[in-house]
């Protein structure tokens, strides 16, 4: 099993899209390993978006990412990385499939609706950043017999 990192971003939360984003990733199968909301700050933003300093939309990123709380997301399955990434869509919103979150809700590349951690590498560093060992659950999930067949889980 993996675990992934997800933020929900101040365009959804402002949308009132907080549910129906979560939605997306509990009907796929997901399991949620930790759920909170969160004033981000500077201090964390430069550090998630550190392999961005250097481009001219950093400062703008900063600070719509501090427009309103963000609720964070630790997501546990099977290849979670990929297939929460899949369920995202591509970063610019406009070019993102159909059926993906961004494509279906999504118009900009800025205001794209979520955060996802994009390698297991990444998903490793980014859960730790945002959640402390006490705030990340591991329990069964009454419905993970008939979401994996025995042999994939
Ligand atoms: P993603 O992995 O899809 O979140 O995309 P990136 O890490 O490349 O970019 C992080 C965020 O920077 C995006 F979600 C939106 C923002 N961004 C811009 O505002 N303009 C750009 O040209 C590229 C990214």
């Amino acid at each position: 099993m993996e675990r992934t990192l997800v933020l929900i971003k101040p365009d959804a939360v402002q949308r009132g899209m907080i549910g129906l984003v979560t939605g997306r990733f509990e009907s796929k199968g997901l399991k949620v390993a930790g759920l909170k909301m969160m004033q981000l700050t500077d201090g964390l933003l430069n550090e998630h978006y550190g392999h961005l300093s250097d481009k001219p939309f950093f400062p703008r990123i900063k600070s719509f990412m501090q427009e309103t709380p963000v609720v964070a997301m630790c997501l546990e399955g099977v290849d979670a990385v990929d297939v929460v990434r899949g369920l995202c869509g591509v970063t610019n919103a406009r070019q993102a499939s159909p059926g993906t979150i961004r494509g279906d809700f999504g118009m900009s590349v800025q205001c794209n609706l979520v955060h996802a951690s994009d390698s297991l590498e990444t998903a490793r560093a980014e859960v730790p950043r945002f959640f402390s060992d006490a705030e990340l659950f591991t329990y069964a999930k009454a419905d993970d017999p008939v979401v994996y067949a025995d042999d994939e889980r």
